[in-house]
């Protein structure tokens, strides 16, 4: 979103609107020491909730506490990270593969915590790749990602990763539409009207095991969804995706897409495509897309290439999708805690709509419509609508919720988070932000049961908050208490990468589920050594394959020599250790991918493929005993051809492979 500031102002003045000033009024520097105090965690005090934030253009995810800001972790989700040896390691490398190959890169918008009634449960967060789309699950018994799935048939997935209120489906929205995997793509791009298809995915997830699956698609006119979210309780069984460039421009989208008064909030009745799947109404078509499973027990991801997916055909259905008409280039698509109420924010509109579900299907059933777009109904705007909150701000953005018949949106022109009563659509509070806040996140804040005695603010611009550190200002949240009518900003803190939609969750319903370490005993990878005795070298070919154990504070082998130019070496290092938060690390001189961080009872791999003659240092990267410095060892690589055997020892004995 930031760079698309000076184009929603320019659009702004087009639109006739007088911008005063994008700070906002009452704009305080500071928070007063009182209210600091609120955000205080004393050292050995924990905190009271855990935010899960997305890092944007990292691709990564990251673990803040709240209410003091401290980051616990980063997470890898979509790009590879060193520090973990995610994506480096042979057992992750398979979690980054994709249709189009390795990718190692990818941009991460939006967390989403998985719900048992409508409620957060702890078990699952997920999260989207907006470039080359991908769905990820993150398990939050080991704060690893444990899969990820590819969808075809799409590009920019923006919208999502929203879950419907039994964790039932993770939907996901194309931003860019685009000719369906299955067409012939080599066409004129002008000829998006005729050729362009937005499809929306609906992956399901596994009850017990939370294993995703991609159950069906949706093929759409060709627009660019936004966001999304499912409906609850009364409206369970309904999703609902903002919808722009509804004039279907393919150049210059700052303008062409920004022409209509009014683009869609999409309505898909998705129980209804239930039963459309079951009735055989769906077509098999063919499509190539990754679905990545890291296994916990051969800590082992693998990678299979899925062939076809189900589609149906909004079109010719004509019942599952309905268009409402949304004012202006809407971006957030909330829905409040009792379903009733459906939140779309105009990005460059004056005022914030609200459909009633009710009114909604009312006018379903009375075929209020107005007429249809590309074979869509469309539904009458005052059929659907609810009510406008009127002057609530320049630029809204994003919409969470407290429970208690509130609403809290955020405005990125106007630098603020506006709060306003659900009913009466009344705006009730403002508080600045510095500055120009995106998503906002209240725990639970999307769910049937907010807890809402924080709300976050996603800031992308900090000017004046924090001393230069170069071209790049820091990007940061701001936490404020909303216990009370008003709205108090209690903290600044820094984030990683840009931050977008965040999840929060009572640290009470994760602490207890936290894997402390992996048995041995249950070590199924195909490489583990289970124990120093078994350590190994063996030479198969040109490809070495090393067994070796880590414990404080030496690794078995620790020296090695009959490697030879030419050679393909695995590391296979089991990290023996049972006990909590005793990682060991290995990295060796020259090695051009990454260390690997080995977790107690895992084994992972390195590959590598000496470039040189010569003896080359291996050692432990995680200080991890008082003798982690001793943690360390030699492998000896000989020229090509030589007769050096491949022998391996730890202290005295030295044994010579027979291979
Ligand atoms: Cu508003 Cu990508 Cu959800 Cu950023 S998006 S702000
Ligand atoms: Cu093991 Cu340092």
């Amino acid at each position: 979103m930031k760079t698309n500031l000076t184009k929603i102002l320019a659009l702004l003045m087009l639109a006739g609107l007088t911008i005063q000033s994008c700070k906002p009024k009452n704009a305080g520097n500071a928070s007063s020491s009182g209210s600091a105090e609120k955000a205080y965690v004393a050292p050995g005090k924990y905190d009271e909730f855990y935010n899960l934030v997305s890092g944007g253009f990292s691709g990564q995810m990251s673990v803040y506490g709240l209410p003091s800001g401290r980051l616990f972790r980063v997470i890898p989700v979509f790009s590879v990270d060193p520090e973990k040896g995610y994506g480096y390691s042979e057992e992750t490398k398979p979690m980054l593969n994709t249709s189009h190959g390795f990718v190692p890169w990818d941009d991460l918008h939006h967390t989403e915590l998985s719900q048992t009634n409508g409620e957060v449960d702890g078990r699952w967060v997920f999260g989207n790749a907006n470039n080359t789309p991908r769905v990820a699950r993150i398990d939050l018994a080991s704060f690893k990602t444990a899969e990820i799935i590819e969808l075809p048939n799409s590009a920019g997935n923006h919208s999502s990763p929203f879950i419907t209120e039994n964790t039932e489906y993770v939907v996901a929205g194309t931003r860019f539409s685009v000719p369906p995997d299955n067409a012939n793509g080599d066409i004129p791009i002008n000829t998006y009207k005729e050729n362009f298809k937005g499809y929306i995915s609906f992956i399901s997830v596994k009850k017990e095991s939370g294993e995703m699956d991609l159950a069906f698609q949706i093929e759409c006119p060709g627009v660019n969804f936004d966001l999304s979210h499912a409906g609850k309780g009364k409206s369970n069984g309904w999703f609902f995706f903002s919808c722009y460039n509804t004039e279907q421009a393919n150049t210059l989208l700052e303008v062409n897409a920004s022409q209509r008064d009014k683009d869609f909030i999409m309505a898909v009745n998705w129980k209804k495509a239930e039963e459309y799947i079951k009735a055989g109404k769906a077509k098999r078509i063919a499509a190539k897309y990754a679905h990545n499973k890291y296994n916990e027990k051969t800590h082992t991801a693998t990678s299979e290439m899925k062939k076809d997916v189900l589609v149906l055909d909004a079109k010719a259905l004509k019942d599952i999708c309905y268009f409402i008409p949304c004012p202006k280039s809407p971006h957030g698509c909330d829905v409040d805690p009792t379903g009733e109420y459906i939140v779309g924010s105009g990005k460059l509109a004056a005022l914030i709509p609200v459909f009633s579900f009710d009114k909604m299907l009312k006018a379903i059933e009375g075929k209020q419509f107005d007429g249809s777009f590309e074979g869509i109904p469309v539904i009458k705007y005052e059929a659907a609508l609810y009510g406008e909150v009127k002057k609530p701000g320049l630029g809204p953005l994003h919409t969470e919720f407290d429970g208690k018949g509130n609403a809290y949106t955020t405005f990125f022109v106007s630098s603020e988070v506006v709060k306003w009563n659900i009913k009466d659509l009344k705006v009730l509070d403002r508080a600045p932000t510095y500055y120009s806040v995106g998503h906002l996140c209240i725990p639970g804040g999307d769910s049937k049961k907010p807890n809402a005695k924080y709300l976050i603010a996603y800031n992308k611009i900090t000017k004046d908050r924090y001393l230069p550190t170069g071209p790049e200002l820091t990007q940061s949240a701001q936490l404020y208490d909303i216990s009370g009518d008003k709205m108090e900003m209690i903290l600044d803190f820094p984030t990683i990468g840009e931050p977008h939609y965040a999840q929060a969750i009572s640290a009470d319903l994760i602490k207890d589920r936290s894997i402390k370490f992996y048995k041995i005993n249950e070590n199924e990878n195909k490489y583990v050594t289970k124990g120093e005795g078994q350590a190994k070298v063996v030479r198969e070919g040109n490809v070495v394959h090393v067994y070796m154990t880590s414990i404080r504070s030496h690794f078995a082998p620790d020296n090695i020599e009959g490697i030879k130019m030419g050679d393909v070496v695995y590391f296979h290092v089991t990290n023996l250790e049972q006990d909590w938060d005793v990682p060991h690390g290995f990295a060796i001189k020259g090695a051009t991918n990454a260390e690997l961080l080995i977790m107690p009872g895992e084994t992972q791999t390195m590959k590598w493929e000496p470039d040189k003659v010569g003896i080359f240092p291996m050692y432990c990267t995680d200080f991890c005993s008082a003798l982690h410095q001793e943690m360390s060892g030699y492998i000896r690589v000989s020229p090509k051809g030589s007769k050096v055997p491949i022998s391996y020892s730890l202290g005295k004995t030295k044994t010579i492979a027979k291979n």
